[in-house]
């Protein structure tokens, strides 16, 4: 009995409740806590049929992060309709990026990409103050039978990166797919028909199936030390029509259309959420609002442009003021390495 006791205890030590995590589109445990919680309700419909493998709506309700073996699992609760409705994970993992979506960045997803991007006159959709993209993710789904399409891609500084098809899969854990060059898997269960409604957020948290992503660090370029931060939302079939279901949320925005003219600086709050902190614990650079790894006048700008809202908020407490500045002055020059 003893040896049985024994060998039980050591199977439960090589494999730790905490790395438990399997792709079928429901939320296990180990994805703790929500890093972020939807507080809008959505405009792209409110999927109430309860069916695995068919949503006639598309809300995402949170998002959960964790890391296991180098891997970034994410869990996006919620539901993609499927016509075709397209989900957009953006990721900034890395010093330099995109804070503006160019448009010579690779065809992928019959240039769904580029086409919330730059279109040669200067506009392309810009994110939050400092959120630099390195890495794109996108899925969409429907057809009968069921089936999903993920694509991927990398957004260097200077555009023109690599990227492709990734491959296609079903509903829940059979349906699961990982794609071998790239590492990433993926799985989804459209089977929630509760979580926000388009006017009620108060069950948002409660969401357990949706979207389930697993993207090896190392693939997107993932420096070791970088915090790893999140944009995702949900757009049109065309990859052309922003909804107002992101995570971070949007503070009761209406759903915001074409993605090329979006600046999502002059919606409330950041349309980004943190999957990973950096090491060392929180951002070693709050001051840097523009990420360029420098605390400079571009950042001063960005601080005093924000002043009284929530964007450029450095100390946290949710409102840009004296304490900004205090903090943005006092770590003038160059960021810690
Ligand atoms: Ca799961
Ligand atoms: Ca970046
Ligand atoms: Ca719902
Ligand atoms: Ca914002």
């Amino acid at each position: 009995m003893k040896q049985c006791a024994l060998t039980l205890l050591v199977a439960g030590l090589a494999t730790p409740a905490f790395a438990q995590i399997a792709m079928d589109g429901f939320r296990d445990e180990a994805y703790g806590a929500a890093k972020s919680v939807q507080d809008t309700g959505t405009g792209f419909g409110d999927a109430n049929m309860g069916v695995i493998d068919y949503a006639n709506g598309s809300e995402l309700d949170g998002a959960y992060a964790t890391v296991v073996d180098g891997v970034l699992h994410l869990f996006l609760a919620g539901n993609l309709e499927s016509n075709f409705n397209k989900l957009e994970v953006f990721v900034d993992c890395a010093a330099g990026g995109q804070n503006r979506l160019r448009g010579d960045n690779p065809d992928v997803d019959f240039s769904g990409l580029n086409r919330m991007g730059d279109d040669g006159t200067g506009n392309g959709l810009l994110f939050d103050a400092g959120f630099e993209a390195d890495f794109w993710f996108s899925m969409t789904c429907g057809g009968g039978p069921f089936a999903f399409y993920a694509n991927h891609a990398f957004l260097l500084t200077d555009g023109l990166g690599s990227g492709g098809y990734l491959g296609t899969g079903g509903a829940g854990a059979t349906g699961s797919a990982s794609f071998p060059d790239s590492g990433i898997a993926v799985a989804i269960d459209n089977s929630n028909f509760a979580g926000v409604t388009d006017l009620d957020v108060t069950d948002a948290a409660n969401v357990a199936t949706g979207m389930e992503i697993a993207i090896p660090l190392a693939f997107m370029g993932h420096d070791g030390t970088s915090a790893v931060r999140v944009c995702a939302f949900i757009n049109g079939g065309g990859h052309d029509w922003l909804s107002n279901q992101s995570v971070g949320p949007m503070a009761g925005m209406g759903n915001l259309g074409d993605p090329r003219f979006v600046d999502l600086n002059f919606v409330t709050g950041d349309q980004f959420f943190v999957a990973v902190e950096g090491s060392g614990g929180g951002t070693p650079c709050p001051a840097d609002l523009d990420g360029d790894g420098v605390v400079a006048g571009g950042d001063l700008a960005l601080l005093l442009g924000g002043w009284g809202g929530a964007d450029g908020d450095v100390d946290g407490d949710g409102a840009v003021g004296g304490g900004d500045l205090a903090i943005m002055l006092g770590a003038w020059g160059d960021c810690p390495a």
